[in-house]
């Protein structure tokens, strides 16, 4: 019986945040299914397509991770991969009250669905796609915050030359 996660999100785009739990979360579930939401009420830097060629890239080094782009609720998205756990990341107590509202609601359409929160590692906590891209938009230097697959596509959308 194997064990599977869906971990859903933007990702626009992918930081080591993200990684981070990407990359604990395949130790602890036989296989974890990324979900790149394609129906966003915000309106992305990269297309659906472009997350998920970033995380791809970003993940090709774990064999249990798969990336695939979802349009729906994430409850839906769950069920199609026979996944029994969606896998979250908590940052701060900012990210609480909306997690803990989302986790409530999908239990409610999904009661054979649980949410897993898994705390940040410490040394990204504070890491946001949103910052990413503003401190980008401003030439700022973000190889520390995304990897090198985001770096590059950040600066090729915003026709910058890496430094
Ligand atoms: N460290 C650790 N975790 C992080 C970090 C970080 N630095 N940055 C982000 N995360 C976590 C977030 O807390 C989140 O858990 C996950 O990574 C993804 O983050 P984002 O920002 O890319 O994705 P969101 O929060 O925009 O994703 C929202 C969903 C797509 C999951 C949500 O909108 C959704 O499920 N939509 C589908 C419709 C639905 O089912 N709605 C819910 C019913 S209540």
């Amino acid at each position: 019986n194997m064990s599977k996660a869906v971990y859903p999100g933007s990702f626009d785009p992918v930081t080591y945040g993200h990684l981070d739990v990407i990359v604990r979360g395949s130790k602890s579930f036989d296989e974890v299914i990324v979900g790149v939401l394609q129906n966003s009420a915000k309106s992305p830097l990269f297309s659906v397509e472009e997350r998920v060629n970033i995380l791809k890239e970003a993940t090709k080094e774990l064999p249990n991770v798969k990336i695939c782009a979802f349009n729906g609720l994430s409850v839906n998205f769950a069920r199609e991969h026979q996944a029994n756990v969606i896998l979250r990341g908590l940052r701060a107590i900012t990210d609480f009250e909306y997690e803990l509202q989302m986790a409530q609601t999908n239990r409610v359409l999904a009661p054979d669905v649980d949410t897993v929160f898994l705390t940040t590692g410490l040394k990204y906590a504070y890491l946001s796609s949103t910052i990413v891209k503003e401190v980008a938009s401003f030439g700022g230097d973000i190889s520390n915050f995304v990897p090198p697959q985001a770096l590059e596509a950040i600066l090729s959308k915003m026709q910058r030359k890496p430094t």
